[in-house]
């Protein structure tokens, strides 16, 4: 029986030695170790044996179990790596192959503009603050010393929704806003956004445009400060270049009222001034609406025309070339596309 169990034994180590997958190593595992198996047979024989002779064989064939039995794992064992390395290997990413080449959009020219300008106010203390772009006639016109039936509301003729609520014609109206939520204390904010009017299209006028409306509101602002903002903005934007006209002028909210014009040159050489902003020194009316005591307090404000000002640095002749979406236009103000 001894002889039956060594045979046995180099069977099995010969089967684990065949299986080449995991699949033949459990056809072995179940020939084998299952309760069926032949190793439970072998271990059936210990009724033919007399009870004297049953421990020492019983042993036997228990230490037999265990050498092919650790046998077995190890070659389970390998046989699992190598399964895994297979599948691995066919589960490899080739990163040399080439990207998708997605194309990022950019800023828009327009854009960069209200970036810089931002930047610059906010350099200097001044908050940015947004308002509605669907605006209440108070706001855009009656607290702006603009009450019904003013004739300067001409100057700014607008898309009404009904009587009382239009598109705003300009981000002044954010001034009105801005005083009342302060509630009389001391103020300097930028407010950049859309704006409408019905304005004929052509090459410096659009129906839609941005403006950047400053306001600064305190003890002592005098027009001289109001200057010396606008000039050293215009060096910051132009490093140092830009021309700058200042032409008086009328605006209900303001007094005295400037419009400021930068000099131009157009690409064949020759010179134009563009009128690029509205500015003065904020109306007592104005003031006093907003809940300042205008004998205390003075301020100034002023409103940007942000497409002008792009027209200028870029040296682009046509405002609509902000608006018409052609690609040709704004890929010069980006190297990502
Ligand atoms: C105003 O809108 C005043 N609210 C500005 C202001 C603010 C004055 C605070 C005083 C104090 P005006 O209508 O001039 O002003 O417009 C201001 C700027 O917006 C102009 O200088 C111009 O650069 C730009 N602008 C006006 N209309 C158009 C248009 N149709 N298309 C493009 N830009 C325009």
């Amino acid at each position: 029986m001894k002889n039956q169990l060594e045979n046995l034994k180099n069977q099995i180590i010969l089967d684990i030695n065949n299986a080449n997958n995991l699949e033949n190593l459990e056809v072995v595992y179940n020939n084998h170790f299952s309760k069926k198996g032949s190793l439970s047979q072998m271990m059936g024989n210990l009724r033919n044996l007399s009870p004297e002779e049953r421990p020492a064989f019983g042993k036997l064939v228990n230490d037999t179990k265990e050498v092919v039995l650790n046998h077995f794992n190890l070659k389970k064992e390998e046989l699992e790596t190598a399964h895994l390395n297979q599948k691995l290997e066919s589960e490899k990413i080739n990163i040399h192959l080439p990207g998708d080449n997605l194309k990022s959009g950019s800023i828009h020219p327009l854009n960069l503009i209200i970036e810089d300008i931002s930047n610059y106010f906010v350099k200097n203390g001044y908050e940015v603050v947004t308002g509605p772009e669907i605006e209440l006639d108070l706001y855009n016109f009656e607290m702006m010393n603009l009450p019904v039936g003013h004739p300067a509301r001409e100057m700014q003729d607008s898309f009404y929704f009904d009587p009382n609520v239009l598109l705003r014609t300009h981000t002044s109206p954010v001034q009105a806003r801005t005083m009342l939520a302060k509630e009389g204390k001391p103020l300097k904010i930028i407010c950049p956004g859309k704006t409408y009017r019905r304005d004929e299209d052509d090459q410096t006028h659009s129906h839609q445009f941005m403006q950047i409306e400053g306001l600064v509101v305190g003890e002592g602002i005098s027009f001289a400060n109001l200057k010396h903002t606008l000039q050293d903005m215009l060096n910051y934007l132009f490093k140092g270049e830009a021309e700058m006209r200042l032409r008086p002028s009328y605006f209900p909210f303001t007094e005295p009222s400037i419009e400021v014009d930068v000099l131009f040159t157009k690409k064949d050489g020759t010179k134009q001034y563009i009128e690029i902003l509205g500015a003065g020194m904020v109306h007592p009316n104005v003031l006093k609406m907003g809940g300042y005591d205008p004998e205390r307090f003075t301020g100034f404000a002023f409103g940007i025309g942000v497409e002008r000002l792009a027209m200028l640095r870029y040296q682009i002749e046509d405002i609509r070339n902000f608006y018409t979406n052609d690609i040709r236009f704004l890929k010069q103000f980006t190297e990502e596309f």
